[in-house]
């Protein structure tokens, strides 16, 4: 280890909701970096626990349980096992994955609860929530959706907008429609307990202060938040699939996903750490038994000597940097992390992944299509990780990366090696005369690769490190091609024997430094090398193997792809971008049916747009002066993207004249302008097709 060593490390990642499988674009943004750190500081000697597990609460569930007709235990019970053994496919080292439909994480999510609770941390508020009548629900979350206030994007949920981050209440939306029924909702009133962000600002804000060592996308975050103030948010909610609210008076209501969910962390480690607890009996856990944790769970949780790393994906830094942190300062008890190294979002061939229109590539199909083929994609993910900004997976650059690096430098270098000391020395470590200069420098270069290397995946860099350690593959392969064993053998055989010493030294490196990103890779070549894993602390050493050791067989590290490879793999994803297209041009399935008095309840006029200009500070709101031939009123519409100002100004229009005046970014909003959208997204004004008077009545 190079920077501080801690006496112990907990690091998590995000727990993914088990409402479908888990594709590319997970192991990009989350899983992957964070096997990366924690297989490092193995290798490094330090005391690890890797935590993770399925989120099974949640309304992503519920929705997916409606839509396939199916209760939500058996949803998670069916992607919690898909899930874990994906993530067991691609050596993602948990030492633990877990779930919270778990007993113990009930109860401690449960016990957390009440001891905030109990110290009169919530505020009760009985608060007006959106309720579907059809439904007969209360609309949390993801039950409603709506236009997003800050950013106009159509598509925000209730308690979050995916596309700019804001974190929403649900009566913030503009446009709120229920995601079960489609109806517009009703607020009917309901008592659900807060946790006073507002007043705990400034223990949040020194904390998040105290991080100025963040990544900037993940500080920025944050800082905008504080910066906008916070509210205080309801920590329950009124639904029936979750943790109960172990409170008198909360019945139908349970816990908030994300007060819970994070709490997940801690009930894993729990059971982890728990001596008592014959884990293997608990087949529904993923335990890496080999990697069994040396302390209590406290100790990982409640002792400034351990180092606490949340791995993300951008869309849950408010909750892991904002919310958790406060529930955990207003417990009292449990350190809060050092780190949340949140990626940015992975799109697949210039689209963004979407789990609703199957534009992904899931983890357990790969495998199908490219059996054996994990360490390519854990390479290529690396390589192109959205550590900074989101970043786009193609499969051509799939193709040119395995070719024109793994096989071409890494898998070239150690088939070299290992060929020509089988062919020239029955595969047996050898030493000739003296090593040269040109030996000596190699030698010198080699000291450097195991704390340059470190020093990147110490801050997160792991792309950097990947190039790092693909340099010392380069290093290899010039060094075999400028010395020219093949050459030299018909004369200096002494000669060939150094260099071929030097080579499987290097290749011996290569296994040790390989291991975090590349772990089959690491296993197969100790194997070719005949040598027993060995840990950081080894490397950038020339005497990893004696003379006279015996190398076991060699095979290729990697294979070439072939374009029909690649080609099918495009084709799979342009045939779900047609039945995309076709499902879409399908005019959407009418709402569910309404009586003629519902309709009558609108008051729909023809009118005219006298000014328009965009709203400061966000993408997609323009404000609208209108003639309604009532009267002249504002109106705010999410179009900027689409209209320009003076594009539409005197243009003819259609206005619902009675919607419930709102205010947005500041602005009196009185109705809402009817717009048509095709299948490609394009919007237009809905008008008379004759020049109507503003004021003439829809009907
Ligand atoms: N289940 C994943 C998501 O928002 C969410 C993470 C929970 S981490 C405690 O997609
Ligand atoms: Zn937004």
């Amino acid at each position: 280890m190079l920077g501080k060593n801690y006496k112990r490390y907990t690091v998590t990642a995000a727990l993914p909701y088990t409402n479908g499988p888990v594709h590319i674009g997970h192991l990009a943004g989350v899983y992957v970096p964070a096997d990366i750190y924690v297989r490092y500081l193995r290798s490094s000697g330090s005391d690890v626990v890797f935590i993770c597990g399925s989120d099974e609460h949640g309304v992503p569930i519920t929705l997916k349980a409606r839509k396939e007709g199916i209760t939500p235990q058996q949803v998670v019970d069916k992607y919690h096992k898909i899930i874990g053994d994906s993530f067991q496919d691609f050596g993602i080292s948990f030492n633990i994955y877990h779930r919270t439909s778990s007993d113990t994480h009930h109860q401690t999510a449960s016990e957390i609860f009440k001891t905030l609770y109990d110290k009169g941390v919530f505020t009760e508020e009985v608060t007006e929530q959106y309720f579907d009548e059809n439904a007969g629900q209360f609309l949390a979350d993801r039950y409603i959706v709506g236009t997003c206030p800050n950013c106009g994007n159509e598509n925000a949920y209730g308690d979050q907008c995916e596309k700019c981050g804001t974190s929403l209440s649900p009566t913030e939306l503009i446009n709120p429609h229920s995601t079960l029924s489609g109806a517009k909702p009703v607020l009917k009133e309901t008592r659900n307990w807060f946790l006073p962000l507002d007043k705990m600002q400034q223990q949040i804000e020194t904390y998040v202060d105290s991080h100025k060592e963040w990544r900037p996308n993940v500080y920025g975050q944050c800082k905008s938040w504080l910066n906008g103030g916070l509210h205080p948010r309801a920590m329950t909610r009124d639904l029936d699939w979750g943790v109960d609210v172990p409170v008198k008076g909360a019945d139908g209501k349970v816990l908030y996903v994300w007060f819970e969910a994070p709490i997940g962390y801690i009930s894993a480690t729990k059971d982890l750490c728990n001596p008592g607890l014959d884990l293997q009996k608990k087949s529904e856990y993923y335990i890496k038994d080999s990697l069994k944790p040396t302390d209590s769970w406290q100790k990982y949780w409640q002792d400034e000597e351990t180092k606490l790393v949340h791995f993300i994906g951008k869309d849950n830094i408010v909750f892991h940097c904002i919310i958790f942190p406060a529930i955990l300062m207003a417990h009292g008890k449990y350190r809060l992390a050092d780190n949340v190294p949140a990626n940015e979002f992975l799109n697949l061939e210039g689209d963004k992944i979407s789990t609703s229109r199957n534009w992904a590539v899931w983890l357990n199909e790969y495998l199908l299509d490219l059996p054996g083929k994990q360490d390519v994609l854990r390479y290529v993910l690396t390589a192109t990780a959205p550590e900074t900004k989101d970043n786009d997976f193609t499969w051509k650059d799939f193709q040119a990366r395995n070719n024109n690096e793994l096989v071409a430098i890494f898998g070239n270098f150690i088939n070299r090696v290992l060929v020509l000391s089988h062919k020239y020395f029955e595969g047996k470590v050898v030493f000739g005369s003296e090593f040269s200069a040109v030996d000596l420098k190699v030698r010198e270069e080699l000291k450097k690769y195991p704390s340059s290397i470190s020093v990147s995946i110490e801050q997160y860099r792991f792309r950097e490190a990947l190039t790092e350690f693909m340099n010392l593959a380069r290093l290899g392969n010039k060094y075999l091609a400028d010395e020219e064993p093949w050459k030299v053998i018909k004369t200096d055989e002494e000669r060939v024997k150094t260099i071929l010493n030097v080579g499987l030294q290097i290749a011996a490196n290569l296994a040790i430094l390989a291991e975090p990103f590349l772990p089959f890779t690491s296993a197969k070549l100790f194997g070719m090398l005949n040598l027993k894993t060995q840990g950081w602390n080894r490397a950038g050493r020339m005497d990893l193997l004696e003379r006279g050791h015996q190398l076991n067989e060699s095979s290729l590290l990697f294979e070439k792809i072939e374009d029909e490879v690649i080609d099918y793999q495009i084709k799979k994803l342009m045939d779900t971008k047609t039945a995309n297209a076709q499902e879409e041009a399908t005019p959407e399935l009418a709402k569910k049916n309404i009586t003629f008095d519902q309709f009558t309840t609108m008051d729909i006029r023809v009118g005219k747009i006298l000014a328009a200009e965009k709203v400061a500070k966000t993408k997609k709101l323009l404000k609208l002066q209108v003639d309604t031939g009532i009267d002249q009123r504002t109106i705010v519409s999410g179009i900027a993207e689409y209209f320009e100002p003076d594009q539409i100004v005197g243009k003819n229009i259609s206005v619902l004249v009675n919607l419930e005046p709102r205010e947005i970014k500041g602005i009196l909003s009185q109705g809402m302008i009817l717009m048509a959208e095709n299948s490609e997204g394009k919007l237009s004004f809905v008008a008379p097709t004759e020049d109507f008077p503003s004021g003439s009545v829809v009907r």
